[in-house]
């Protein structure tokens, strides 16, 4: 074998064993947080998502559902720090950190017929195009958002108007809007994380809280209340994010996995989450038939929408400009979603 040969030889074998290991350095494990568990809403978006990049990629996913690393916050610190590449976490979570997001809290903005809903989700300008660049300044590259059913109350008692709330003890999520729209609903609201609203419930720490039908029916909430109204004043809304700095690292085709993943993910929960909507208040109709479902009337609606008004500007106040920019376009993407 002359120098040259060898010399050939020793290179192809430099490039294949480079070629070998940048493969396998590309073969991540990706860590994905969330809220809720995998039968959940944000649990068939993650399911989605890690299929879709598991079939497209050397890629793995590794999802922990609600409980396995703390709290919502908990994970949301975890994200920021880059020790997961992927979150679910709610507005309703996320509003002491991005109090734009609570744009999505305040009642009465958010369609619930389920085809606007849908048609709001897919198309909304504020959705798709102004907040991504809010989340960036918290070191988070925005996905998806997507709704999870219309916001529905459990108490221990019937209510119909503001006046009838006086007195309740309504666990909210730890946003602060959450608890403007409470108090300004007439309520006596307690911010609390999810793990303490079960026993919050049968201890009377609290009497009532707020969530979709689908999450009611799966935690057994409706079991702890004897009534569920609805409000109509919103919408449950959930946002899943990627670590900014781990997503401008990826390689540009790795940047098109993980968006195509989204999108792949959030056609399929915007079909899926409006069954379950129905589904879970089905459910509760049959495993529950003594349950009190009161659905306000329009008029009895008008005294809650005159209050509203108090939230929408304690928004504007605590969200500036730019929050209420966005909130004048989500107004106009819903007239646009109705037509
Ligand atoms: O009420 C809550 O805290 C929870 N609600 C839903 C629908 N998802 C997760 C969240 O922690």
């Amino acid at each position: 074998m002359t120098v040259k040969t060898r010399l050939r030889l020793r290179t192809c074998a430099t490039v294949a064993f480079a070629l070998l290991t940048t493969t396998a350095v590309h073969a991540d494990n990706w860590r994905y947080a969330m809220e809720e568990g995998l039968t959940d809403p944000q649990g068939l978006y993650a399911t989605k998502f890690k299929e879709e990049i598991e079939a497209n990629s050397d890629h793995t996913v590794q999802i922990y559902p609600v409980g396995t690393l703390g709290e919502s916050a908990d994970a949301m610190e975890q994200a920021q720090a880059g020790l997961l590449q992927f979150i679910d976490q709610s507005p309703g979570f996320t509003g002491a950190l991005i109090p734009e997001a609570e744009a999505f809290l305040v009642p009465y903005i958010q369609p619930t017929d389920p085809v606007v809903v849908r048609k709001f989700f897919k198309e909304s300008v504020a959705i798709n195009e102004m907040f991504h660049d809010i989340y960036r300044e918290q070191g988070l590259e925005l996905l998806s958002m997507f709704p999870e059913g219309e916001m529905v109350v459990t108490t221990m008692e019937e209510f119909r108007t503001p006046e009838d709330l006086a007195g309740m003890k309504i666990r909210t999520m730890t946003s602060p809007l959450l608890l403007e729209t409470y108090t300004a609903f007439g309520a006596s609201p307690i911010a609390m994380p999810w793990g303490e609203l079960i026993g919050g419930l049968k201890t009377g720490m609290v009497d009532g809280q707020e969530n979709p039908a689908i999450w009611i029916e799966a935690y057994d909430l409706d079991n702890l209340t004897n009534v569920m109204t609805y409000t109509g004043h919103g919408q449950y809304t959930t946002a899943v994010m990627a670590n900014a700095e781990f997503y401008d690292g990826l390689s540009d085709a790795d940047k098109e996995l993980v968006q195509n993943a989204s999108q792949a993910a959030l056609d399929y929960i915007l079909d899926v989450a409006v069954e379950l909507d129905a589904t879970g208040l089905a459910k509760i109709k049959e495993t529950n038939p003594d349950y009190i479902i009161n659905r306000l009337t329009e008029a009895e609606r008008m005294p809650f929408k005159e209050r509203a008004k108090a939230v929408e500007a304690a928004f504007v106040e605590r969200a500036g400009e730019r929050g209420a920019a966005i909130l004048e376009q989500m107004k106009k993407d819903l007239v646009a979603a109705q037509q």
